[in-house]
């Protein structure tokens, strides 16, 4: 048996990014933007504090860039200073982002840190604040951005402790939307002797498996509109026993969001606009009292798709959008940064039973396939074969066949069938 005790997984912190690309948006949302990761960081001690955590561990990228800027150093500086007077202490590993490699100006930690190396694995003891031993706590930096080795194959648990936490910075599984440093996977994990494996690179939060656990925290801010919805931490509750209970905590400045607002049945750009006005009302709430970067996605069919399709529309909607609210610093401000048209051609779904060219007969394969489950998945999955060697794509290969959503065959459908309705619109 072990003792309870509490601490925050937490990872790509990104201090300092530069959120680039947004040179034309007003100044209360740039400056938001550059001290969101600051921002973040010092929710995360204040979480901490809040919480009465044990300690913290942080999964790697704490700096956007290998030469970290002065500010984000002393920033990190200041934020651990307060955990140490609070009897908090951190433990941290570099990722591809800020590996040990590049400059860095000569800082005095605090001594209730701890900066895992690059040259191997290690481990340290972590206590609760009461000074009794919770956890061992097990980590390796990158020395370099580009480390393809499997660094988790490397990690050798030191018996000792009731409780054992691996920081590893790297792809578990071989997601292709990101780099594949430090790929794993998830079975070798899974199938360790380590308790919680505490990662970070990927920034969308997951928890992969339970017992032990392998978890993503995800980053603690968003940094581009793909990194969206509520970003932070998790703050792990560890029983005397063993047993782990997550709660994540949210510590982002900015939101990104979107929202995806439907043409069917609007028939002027003036009804379109209220109705783009009311979606901007709902991402508020969704923000949750913070500022937040939202993008409008028109979707579905309708009279206004074509005059979407050359773009002059949809910007001139975002123009109006951004005159309605404009951004003031002091408090939390809605800021629409984009308006994609993913709109698709009007169908007349019931003529095309009948239709004898080839949106017919891919209608009438769809509804054959519709009716028999077991067709459409072996229908599928030959459709696919060709591809499963190529590399972006192999990951949807290896997907389960029998667990992909049914409704994947409906929106397939009708998007094909859409484009080629398209085609004909234009020709
Ligand atoms: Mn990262």
């Amino acid at each position: 048996m072990g003792v309870p005790f509490r601490f925050i997984h937490a990872a790509d912190l990104h201090l300092d990014s530069p959120f680039r690309g947004l040179a034309k948006a007003p100044e209360a949302v740039r400056t938001a933007l550059s001290s969101s990761t600051f921002y973040a960081l010092r929710r995360l001690t204040d979480a901490a504090i809040e919480n009465e955590v044990d300690f913290v561990v942080v999964a790697g990228d704490l700096f956007d860039e290998a030469d970290r800027s002065l500010r984000a150093q002393f920033a990190l500086v200041k934020e651990w200073e307060r955990l140490a007077e609070h009897g908090i202490a951190v433990y941290a590993i570099h990722g591809n982002h800020d590996h040990l490699g590049g400059r860095r100006a000569k800082l005095r930690l605090p001594s209730a840190v701890h900066i895992f190396g690059s040259k191997q694995m290690d481990w340290a003891p972590a206590f609760t604040r009461g000074g009794e031993l919770a956890a061992h706590v097990y980590g390796m930096s990158y020395g370099e951005r580009s480390v393809t080795a499997n660094l988790a194959g490397t990690y050798a648990l030191q018996d000792g402790a009731p409780y054992h936490i691996a920081l590893l910075h790297g792809n578990v599984g071989g997601d292709p939307s990101h780099d594949s440093y430090a790929p794993c996977a998830l079975e070798e994990l899974a199938g360790s002797r380590f308790d919680y494996w505490a990662l970070g690179h990927i920034h969308k939060r997951e928890v992969l498996n339970v017992y032990p656990h392998v978890v993503y925290a995800g980053n603690t801010q968003g940094r581009n509109p793909k990194e969206l919805g509520a970003k932070g931490c998790y703050i792990v509750d560890v029983s005397a026993a063993g047993a782990a209970k997550l709660r994540f905590v949210a510590l982002d400045a900015v939101r990104w969001l979107e929202e995806n607002v439907s043409i069917e049945g609007v028939d002027t750009e003036q009804e379109l606009l209220t109705k783009l006005n009311a979606a901007v009302a709902a991402a508020g709430a969704a923000g949750e009292d913070r500022s937040v970067m939202l993008r409008l996605k028109l979707t579905g069919s309708g009279p206004l798709h074509l005059r979407l399709k050359d773009g002059a529309l949809a910007a001139t909607l975002l123009e109006q959008l951004q005159e309605d609210a404009v951004p003031a610093a002091g408090s939390p401000w809605m800021y629409v940064h984009g308006i994609e048209a993913a709109t698709t051609a009007s169908v007349d779904w019931a003529m095309l039973g009948e239709d004898e060219g080839f949106s017919g007969e891919l209608y009438r394969l769809g509804e054959r396939l519709a009716e028999d489950e077991a067709a459409w998945r072996t229908f599928a999955k030959n459709a696919l074969a060709e591809m499963s060697g190529h590399p972006k794509l192999g990951k949807l290969e290896r997907r389960k066949w029998d667990e992909l959503p049914q409704r994947w065959l409906k929106e397939g459908r009708e998007l094909a069938i859409g484009w080629i309705a398209e085609e004909g619109d234009l020709g």
